[in-house]
């Protein structure tokens, strides 16, 4: 019985430990991430980026380090609607995402601070890609 109590202690923490994990890291790949680069996969579909919709704010988070060469890799899924995507400072002036498009950005992650990623043009669920989150510290 204790012992059963135990385990199911484990199970959870390892299933709270992942889900912060993934909560954290919006790229579920990781590909190419090194300690002088970061890669991140933003989906722009239905659901905002990366699911939104139906998260809290700020998602999606992206946190790297000064100095690093950083790649996020835009998609758009959404089949109808074209979605933006700016970073504030690294990429001010935005750009615009037609369905089924894709832009990749790399920056070097020159200056500290957290930098709001948001869509920038109009869409039927633009209050949800308002509050994405790069955090250079
Ligand atoms: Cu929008």
């Amino acid at each position: 019985m204790k012992r059963n109590l135990v385990l199911s202690i484990v199970a959870i923490a390892a299933l709270i430990a992942a889900a912060t994990f993934l909560a954290l890291n919006p790229s579920a790949n990781g590909t190419g991430t090194t300690k002088s680069q970061m890669t991140f996969t933003l989906i722009a579909s239905r659901t905002g980026y990366n699911g939104s919709v139906n998260m809290g704010s700020p998602w999606p988070v992206m946190t790297v380090r000064q100095g690093q060469t950083v790649t996020i890799q835009v998609k758009n899924d959404d089949p109808v609607e074209p979605h933006g995507f700016t970073v504030t400072h690294y990429l001010d002036s935005g750009v615009t995402l037609r369905p089924g498009e894709a832009y990749t950005l790399t920056l070097l992650a020159d200056q500290k601070g957290t930098f709001r990623v948001y869509c920038n043009i109009f869409c039927t669920i633009h209050v949800y890609m308002q509050n994405g989150e790069l955090t250079v510290e």
